[in-house]
């Protein structure tokens, strides 16, 4: 099943296989029951409309955004690359505690629709395609949606303790273009690409797949939840296999599409 979120007569609606869901759906009730019961609850709250009007992100106020870091060879050796301090991402990537940060607050984040930012006290910038987990309050991964965790290296680069700042920042997380609910192992083996356009001609693609990634999914969602409770769910982004060569900055005007799987999160850059 594929859920949706529509902005319809002046209200944000959630949808299923297009079909418009009741009013009173939320996304955090439905993250706040086992997965077993999804398509029992899913299928009783279709109205039988269909969805129309504008695509927003995904998420709802009172679910948070978290990120994985340095979760494939590739997000290392870049950050490696970039540092003045490159030691610390080697020892993370093989560490037992993963790195985990706080991406964005729901509200924040832009959707499929929506223009994405590189802050302008920033000199080399990066979109980052992951495999963005849907989780519910039992732990339980119950699908995804592709993300997109734009970032400024330069800021990282110039030290790790910058990382909120490279990180966090308006218009700097993109989720989409909906949920594809299941379980964790459909999500196993996922072909994830980045496409970047620059007036039209690209310039620059790469492709992954999630097998690629060092730590498994589960792995990363037992540490978030280790000792914080998420009542209505959380999203976590796995990290990125794909970095754009040093010489390559997101410049405004850009347009960036991320894949994950059959999903496909297309932003351009304001
Ligand atoms: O270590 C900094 C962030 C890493 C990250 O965002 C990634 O690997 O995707
Ligand atoms: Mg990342």
């Amino acid at each position: 099943m594929y859920l949706t979120r529509h902005w319809m007569n002046d209200r944000p609606r959630w949808a299923v296989d297009g079909v418009v869901l009741v009013p009173s759906f939320a996304l955090g009730m439905l993250l706040e029951m086992p997965y077993t019961r999804y398509d029992e609850v899913l299928s009783a709250m279709t109205t039988g409309e269909a969805a129309t009007g504008r695509l927003l992100a995904p998420i709802e106020a009172s679910q948070e955004v978290w990120a994985s870091g340095v979760t494939y060879l590739r997000s290392r050796d870049a950050r490696q690359a970039e540092s003045e301090t490159g030691d610390i991402y080697a020892q993370v990537y093989l560490a037992e505690r993963p790195e985990l940060f706080m991406k964005a607050v729901g509200w924040r984040v832009r959707g499929p629709q929506d223009t994405i930012r590189v802050r302008p006290d920033s000199t080399w910038d990066v979109p980052e395609p992951e495999l963005t987990l849907v989780i519910n309050c039992h732990q339980e991964i119950v699908g995804y949606a592709a993300g997109n965790d734009v970032s400024s290296r330069s800021i990282e680069g110039a030290n790790p303790l910058y990382l909120p700042q490279a990180k966090v920042y308006e218009g700097s997380c993109a989720l989409g273009p909906g949920i594809r609910l299941g379980p964790a192992d459909d999500m196993r083996g996922l072909p994830i690409s980045l496409e970047i356009r620059r007036e039209g001609v690209v310039v620059f693609s790469g492709e992954t797949r999630t097998s690629q990634m060092k730590r498994s999914l589960e792995e990363l969602v037992s540490y978030l939840f280790r000792e914080l409770p998420f009542p209505t769910g959380a999203f976590l982004m796995t990290g990125t296999g794909i970095v754009p060569g040093d010489d390559f900055t997101l410049t405004p005007g850009d347009v960036v599409r991320v894949g994950v799987g059959e999903l496909e999160l297309e932003n351009a850059v304001a």
